[in-house]
């Protein structure tokens, strides 16, 4: 439909202050705190990197397959720690969960080592608010590399400051569980993240150090930091947009497979507060979806929020770029 173009200001995702909306920043065209970058975060991923690397070599020539399978268990959990954890629960409050359930997610969200649950939504919902804008802490409008990693090793621009104040975080400020993976968060995430991890395939099947640290850890980690990462470049450049036209996050069945269901980023960025992150059914790329409904089988879930189907028809019609067709049998698809 030739509706792409139509001003979205009927939702809460979409809308953008416009006062804030600057100029994407250019190279060689950039204000003096731009780019200050910190080069202890440089040398930490570029060491990162490099060991995964080996990790990568090492997986295939000399780990036990243990320690491999391991190192994609403690992915699977991290990842849930984050898509299901910091992202869906905390971040958009798109279900409920009892406590064993947040005890779970915040441990597994320790093994992710994305900063602790507080800072990860924030950065979010700030995010979520002036998407593309300076006050986005990953605008994706300055490049793939800035979105996916460059964010991380540079100062934050003094927007994203100025506008995240502006956020509400009382919702989490009352949760204990937050709380107190905040407070305990630099004793706790070495643990999880770096020693538990090196220490298990030592201990339990004999596995060198070599081994454990750089399959298990390092490059486990790094895969998992780039799969997480590839939602903030790749799913807001590449992919199609039947949800949307006119913003840049797209629907890209290669993110949702590395990252556990959350590549389906048009319908997310229009529909955030739906915990499937996702518009169609039958699980499709999502595993995230399954932990959440198999949690909410056993009750450790509930008050599952989601979109009906005819707001979702609507929306495509509306300002999608045509590429979704539903069908009227009025069962999803
Ligand atoms: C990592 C995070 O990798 C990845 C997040 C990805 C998000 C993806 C989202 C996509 C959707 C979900 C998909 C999930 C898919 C998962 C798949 C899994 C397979 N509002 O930070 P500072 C304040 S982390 C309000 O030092 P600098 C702040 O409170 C990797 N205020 O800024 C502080 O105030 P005060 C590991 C804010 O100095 C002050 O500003 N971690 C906000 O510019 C300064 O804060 C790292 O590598 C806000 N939003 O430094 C650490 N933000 O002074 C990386 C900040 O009063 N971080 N403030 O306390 C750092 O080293 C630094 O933050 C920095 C910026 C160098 C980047
Ligand atoms: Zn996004
Ligand atoms: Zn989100």
């Amino acid at each position: 439909p030739n509706v792409t173009s139509s001003p979205v200001t009927d939702l809460p995702s979409t809308k953008i202050d416009e006062n804030i909306k600057t100029e994407p920043l250019r190279p060689g065209n950039q204000d003096s705190y731009e780019w200050k970058l910190v080069w202890r975060n440089i040398i930490l991923f570029v060491y990162l990197h490099m060991a995964a690397v080996y990790g990568a070599w090492l997986m295939f020539t000399s780990a036990s397959w243990y320690t491999v399978a391991w190192a994609i268990l403690l992915y699977q959990c991290s990842a849930l720690g984050i898509t299901a954890g910091a992202h869906r629960l905390w971040a958009h409050r798109s279900y409920k969960a009892r406590l064993p359930l947040r005890l779970l997610l915040a441990f597994f969200n320790l093994i992710s080592f994305q900063n602790d649950i507080m800072e990860w939504a924030r950065d979010h919902r700030v995010h979520h608010k002036y998407s593309e804008t300076d006050a986005d802490p990953h605008n994706a409008t300055r490049g793939f590399f800035f979105s996916h990693v460059g964010w991380l090793l540079c100062r934050k621009h003094p927007l994203i400051r100025e506008k995240g104040k502006g956020i509400d975080m009382s919702d989490l400020e009352k949760d204990t569980v937050v709380k107190y993976q905040k407070k305990y968060y630099l004793i706790l995430m070495p643990l999880a993240c770096f020693a538990m991890p090196t220490l298990v395939p030592m201990y339990y099947w004999g596995e060198s150090f070599k081994n454990a640290w750089f399959v298990a850890t390092m490059f486990r980690y790094a895969f998992t930091l780039n799969m997480t990462w590839l939602v903030n470049s790749a799913a807001h450049m590449w992919g199609q947009k039947p949800y949307d036209a006119s913003i840049n996050p797209a629907e890209n069945l290669m993110v949702a497979l590395g990252a556990a269901g959350e590549g389906w980023h048009n319908y997310h960025h229009v529909f955030p507060w739906d915990y499937k992150a996702a518009e169609l059914g039958n699980y499709r790329a999502n595993p995230t979806t399954m932990f959440i409904d198999f949690m909410a089988r056993i009750g450790w879930a509930y008050d599952l929020k989601t979109v009906p189907k005819e707001v979702v028809v609507k929306r495509c019609q509306r300002t999608g770029d045509g590429t979704l067709h539903h069908s009227h049998d009025g069962k999803s698809p």
